[in-house]
């Protein structure tokens, strides 16, 4: 008997407490280098894996595009199903500092049901006859430097996000062997928390396996760089205040992408 409670509590936490949601990132697939004025092909990849791609995200509730003048300039999305990834291009108009890409998933509200998971409010799928054991909605922000260089600034821009990973280092200056420092904001409010890291490729057969793991204190984390190539830095913030009737509770990841040379 009290075995099988444990068992139940157990099931229920792995479902309510999914560490292995998909994780929103931005990569360059293709290796070219951005031309001013020129269309630049990036894909926008969701995965429990740091970068294989995995799953085409809902297209209506993800947007992508460059930052011009602090804002969203947002780009056609188009579904890649064979290759399991979003395609986009930007276009940058001047290359003489570095540029940012975001991508931003408003994720629904995701119920622990009797009946299993599923999308929907709570208090629509209580309409249904259902009963919703949690509700939790994850919305992601993934960020990334490109034509990073040692002369701008451009690269330490805050969006605003409600979480988001701001590089004190300028990604140009990252070097192997040497520290990483960022800045994270959650609701504009210093950031503590768990802090991931990884490079693509440093691990493709597992799951949630960072090559590097800190706490950010009062916004602030830092990040040993142990090899060279496509970086990213992760940030999670669960169970903030939902919504009555839609979610229990609101949960923010961000990702921070950067080349290091
Ligand atoms: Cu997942």
């Amino acid at each position: 008997m009290f075995k099988r409670i444990i068992t139940a509590a157990l099931l229920v936490s792995l479902f309510a407490v999914p560490a292995s949601s998909h994780e929103l990132t931005i990569k360059n697939v293709k290796g070219d280098a951005p031309k001013a004025g020129e269309p630049f092909e990036l894909t926008v990849q969701s995965a429990h894996k740091f970068i294989v791609p995995e799953e085409v995200e809902i297209l209506s509730r993800v947007k992508a595009g460059i930052i011009e003048d602090g804002k969203l300039i947002e780009a056609e999305l188009k579904g890649n199903d064979p290759k399991l990834w979003i395609d986009f291009t930007v276009t940058p108009k001047d290359l003489s500092g570095s540029f940012i890409v975001t991508a931003i998933k408003d994720g629904e509200s995701w119920c622990l049901t009797n009946e299993g998971g599923k999308s929907g409010a709570r208090k629509d799928l209580e309409a249904q006859g259902l009963k919703v054991l949690s509700a939790n909605k994850y919305d992601k922000y993934a960020k990334a430097i490109f034509n990073a260089s040692t002369e701008d600034k451009n690269f330490a821009q805050v969006l605003g996000q409600p979480l988001e990973i701001i590089p004190v280092t300028n990604p140009a200056d990252a070097k192997v062997g040497e520290y990483f420092d960022v800045k994270i904001l959650l609701n504009g409010q210093p950031y503590t928390g768990p802090v991931w890291a990884s490079y693509d490729g440093f691990v493709t057969e597992y799951e949630n396996t960072y090559a590097y793991y800190t706490e950010a204190e009062n916004g602030e984390a830092h990040v040993k760089i142990t090899a060279p190539g496509w970086w990213g830095i992760r940030a999670a913030q669960s169970g903030l205040p939902g919504v009555e009737g839609d979610y229990d509770n609101l949960n923010l990841r961000a990702f921070l992408l950067f080349e290091v040379k």
